[in-house]
């Protein structure tokens, strides 16, 4: 059911096949009971990594796999056709973190954080949100202050996915004075590392899906951070985050794509199986719509989510086209999942079938990395600004 939507190259495809692969024997048989028990399994990371899949889009030079977007995207999405937990730990890791000491990160930066990031040995976390700032990130009140060549750090971070396992945390904070507050130019970014003094890990989320996923709070208390942990340009952080997450958004509709592919599939075997009134429930023009329906907004989404990376492999920018694959995936998983859920009827309701689950794990993409009506702002704002 594959919607070969994108000519893929032969190393994509073998990419894809490796991806697909590696979901259906390693991650597929623990998917039910990681959900049911909220449990996050490193060893899948280290195996993840050994894969390559820890530095799809790090160059070779920085022990990457250095492969483009498109073919990062089309793994994430056979990782999360199969568990959305996982999909989203391999997404924040690839496109925030990395990407951002990447981009910004000196050599000694890049040597000491980034190549281990690559090789699978770290894995990767990214702090903006906190408690009182989300889709108004720029109000965030953590604050950095000078101390001869470190920095002093104070404030909480929220919603950090990967957090309990973050070994390398990307950190917004303010580092301009509570006097002579700058807004967005006043925040910069950190590396943050768990053994820094005054480090802690916060309230672990109970949430409704992604369960195998940690999703934590972080205490920064007079937490003493070298200098030479600032990431790039003080009081740049907000931009780079920005321009992260432009990436992030797309590891998020690679996640969405998944999440509603899956659910396709499960309702379709389903309603061949699945007999009333005397024949398969597929028979019936009621399904069959639903099923169209649910296949046509899948393949708009991957449609769109693939446009966008290989516009962002030629260079360009993707602003506008990240929040539009990102909206437009998300809202399509979760349509498509509340379909999936209806074509199941009661034993949709129930964990007995994945639908339930996908249901669930849906639902956040809509929330995280720029709720639903954030990516309508973006997307509006960027008619007029170019
Ligand atoms: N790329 C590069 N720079 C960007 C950018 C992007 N995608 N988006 C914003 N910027 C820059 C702006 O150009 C501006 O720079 P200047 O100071 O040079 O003018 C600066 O960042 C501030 O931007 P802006 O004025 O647009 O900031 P706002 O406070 O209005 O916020 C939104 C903009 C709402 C888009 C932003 O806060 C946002 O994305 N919120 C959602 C946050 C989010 O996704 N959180 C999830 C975290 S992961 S759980």
């Amino acid at each position: 059911m594959a919607w070969a939507l994108t000519p893929l190259t032969e190393e994509q495809r073998s990419i894809q096949a490796v991806a697909r692969e590696f979901a259906a024997t390693e991650i597929a048989p623990h998917t039910e009971e990681w959900d049911r028990e909220s449990y996050f399994d490193p060893a899948i990371v280290g195996k993840l990594g050994e894969l390559g899949f820890l530095g799809m889009m790090i160059p070779e030079q920085y022990d990457g796999l250095g492969v483009d977007t498109l073919t990062y995207l089309v793994a994430l999405e056979e990782i999360a056709t199969v568990d959305a937990s996982i999909a989203v730990t391999l997404s924040v890791h690839n496109s925030l973190p990395t990407q951002m000491l990447l981009k910004w990160g000196t050599e000694a930066q890049k040597e000491r954080f980034l190549k281990p990031m690559a090789r699978g040995e770290l894995l990767g976390a990214f702090a903006l949100s906190e408690p009182d700032a989300g889709s108004d990130a720029a109000s965030l009140t953590t604050q950095a202050v000078r101390d001869g060549n470190d920095w002093i750090l104070n404030g909480t971070k929220a919603w950090v996915s990967s957090g309990t396992k973050g070994e390398v945390i990307l950190a917004m904070a303010r580092t301009d004075s509570p006097e002579d507050r700058r807004g967005a130019r006043g925040i910069s970014a950190f590396i943050v590392t768990p053994d820094l003094p005054g480090f802690s890990v916060g309230k672990k989320e109970d949430k409704m899906g992604l369960r195998a996923s940690p999703t934590v709070q972080l205490h920064f208390s007079d937490m003493r951070v070298p200098g030479d942990r600032l990431l790039g340009q003080a009081g740049s952080g907000f931009i780079y985050a920005m321009q992260s997450l432009d990436n992030g958004r797309l590891g998020i509709a690679a996640q969405a794509v998944g999440i509603a592919e899956a659910a396709l599939r499960h309702s379709a075997a389903y309603a061949a199986e699945r007999k009333q009134f005397g024949k398969p429930i597929k028979e019936f023009q009621a399904i069959q719509f639903k099923l169209a329906d649910m296949a046509s907004r899948g393949a708009a989404s991957r449609a769109l989510l693939h446009a966008a990376a290989t516009a962002k492999d030629r260079g360009e920018h993707i602003t506008q086209f990240s929040s539009m694959a990102k909206l437009l995936a998300s809202e399509t998983a979760m349509w498509v999942t509340t379909q999936a859920v209806q074509i199941f009827g009661g034993y949709g309701y129930v964990k007995d079938y994945p639908v339930e689950r996908l249901f669930r794990d849906a639902k956040v993409t809509e929330i995280y990395e720029g709720t639903s009506e954030i990516q309508r702002i973006v997307i509006a704002r960027e008619l007029y600004s170019r």
